[in-house]
């Protein structure tokens, strides 16, 4: 028998450091001008390009960033250096990816009521993991003392919607009765700091979800997930190289090739209209149409994408709490933003009322989830 299925719960975990635009903005200028310095002779003779400086103002106008958390602080800022220090761990101590994500973890069970006694399987779904095995999702599963099975997935921004959407399936289909869904974001390593047109975009975060049978479901706020729906389309416009083959391919591990990088523009211009025609697709399945959706939980990448993304459906720009925004406390957090959106405003919507959440960003991927509340 098909069974119904529901999110029961989510959680958050945020760091406890920051960097703000201001304090990202003064370490780059202060790279760029050393850079420079050192580098003058061969600016001069055009051998070498000037770095250009950065602004706080352009960050904020042209994301809708304020501010970025960050798992480690100590390094990121420092113009010797441009990347956080993370303390390697042995093997026998707990992982720093498994640390954040076991965070989230506990919270998504404490807010769906649920215990690790009931839950049988957990994916770990995000843009990178910080190692190929043993699975992340396998580590949290010995460190919940959760029983069955549990394993990684990666799909860039779309990861956290595409993870959801296996969970459901696999509840529909009874092979799990109780999955928990975790995204710990850890990726400010990937960040290029001095690269003035992406050094602002991302921060670090946790999300999870509790996805269950509706009949099992005992938490206070209950959302049914009436459908999923997932697109890709091959697009380079937003890539990183670094990988396992970098060992034998002898290419520098730290190049700006192998960091997160992308065509921007082409991405806004590229990704907007797809996103919407999708949601407009996907609400159609249920017969809905984007006016009958109380919430709209969109992926947190740029302030301008959302506005654009809801103008072209709504006709009309979304009120406040409409469209909710993260992005100027956390910033583009990978596959998580929807679903910090998503925990820290879905509250108040009333029995009945449909939301819709929504991830879009590289590989092209695009996944969504119509949910209405119980
Ligand atoms: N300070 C001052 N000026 C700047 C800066 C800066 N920091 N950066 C760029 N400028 C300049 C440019 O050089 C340009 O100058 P000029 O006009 O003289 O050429 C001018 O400002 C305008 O630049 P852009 O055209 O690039 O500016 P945009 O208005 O397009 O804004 C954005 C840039 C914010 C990057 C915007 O294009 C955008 O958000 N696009 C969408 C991107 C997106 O959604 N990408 C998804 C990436 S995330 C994802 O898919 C997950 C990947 C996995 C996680 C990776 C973790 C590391």
């Amino acid at each position: 028998m098909e069974q119904k299925v529901v999110v029961s719960g989510s959680g958050l975990f945020t760091p406890e450091h920051s960097i703000s635009n201001e304090e990202l903005v003064d370490s780059y200028n202060r790279y760029a001008a050393h850079f420079n310095q050192q580098n003058a002779e061969a600016i001069e003779a055009g051998t070498v390009v000037a770095l250009p400086y950065s602004s706080a103002d352009f960050i904020h106008k042209a994301s809708g960033i304020r501010s970025r958390y960050i798992y480690q602080k100590e390094g990121a800022l420092d113009i010797d250096r441009m990347r956080p220090k993370i303390t390697p761990r042995a093997d026998d101590e707990l992982s720093h990816q498994a640390e954040i994500g076991l965070a989230a973890a506990r919270d998504a069970l404490a807010n769906a009521n649920k215990s690790a006694n009931d839950i049988d399987c957990i994916i770990v779904s995000c843009a990178y993991t910080q190692r190929a095995y043993p699975a992340i999702a396998i580590e949290i599963q010995h460190a919940l003392g959760v029983q069955g099975f549990a394993f990684d997935m990666l799909v860039a921004c779309s990861a956290a919607t595409f993870g959801v959407h296996r969970a459901f399936e696999m509840v529909k289909a009874g092979t799990a009765n109780s999955v928990l869904v975790i995204n710990p974001e850890l990726v400010s390593p990937q960040v290029n700091y001095k690269d003035r047109d992406s050094h602002f975009i991302f921060g670090d975060v946790a999300t999870a979800m509790v996805i269950e049978r509706a009949e099992t479901a005992s938490s206070a706020h209950v959302h049914k997930i009436l459908s999923t729906k997932a697109v890709t389309q091959y697009s380079n416009n937003i890539r990183s190289n670094f990988s396992y083959l970098n060992h034998a391919t002898d290419l520098a591990p730290f190049a700006a090739d192998m960091l997160f990088h992308q065509e921007g523009r082409k991405v806004f211009k590229e990704v907007c209209p797809m996103a919407a025609a999708h949601i407009e697709s996907h609400l159609g399945v249920h017969q809905l149409v984007p006016n009958d959706v109380k919430k709209w939980f969109l992926h947190q990448a740029n302030i301008n994408m959302n506005t654009l993304i809801i103008k072209k459906l709504l006709g009309r720009e979304a009120a406040k709490d409409e469209a909710p925004i993260v992005l100027d406390t956390y910033a583009n957090t990978a596959s998580a933003g929807s679903i910090i959106a998503f925990h820290l405003h879905q509250a108040s919507l009333l029995s009945q009322e449909y939301s819709l959440l929504c991830s879009f960003g590289a590989g092209y991927s695009i996944g969504s989830l119509v949910l209405q509340k119980e």
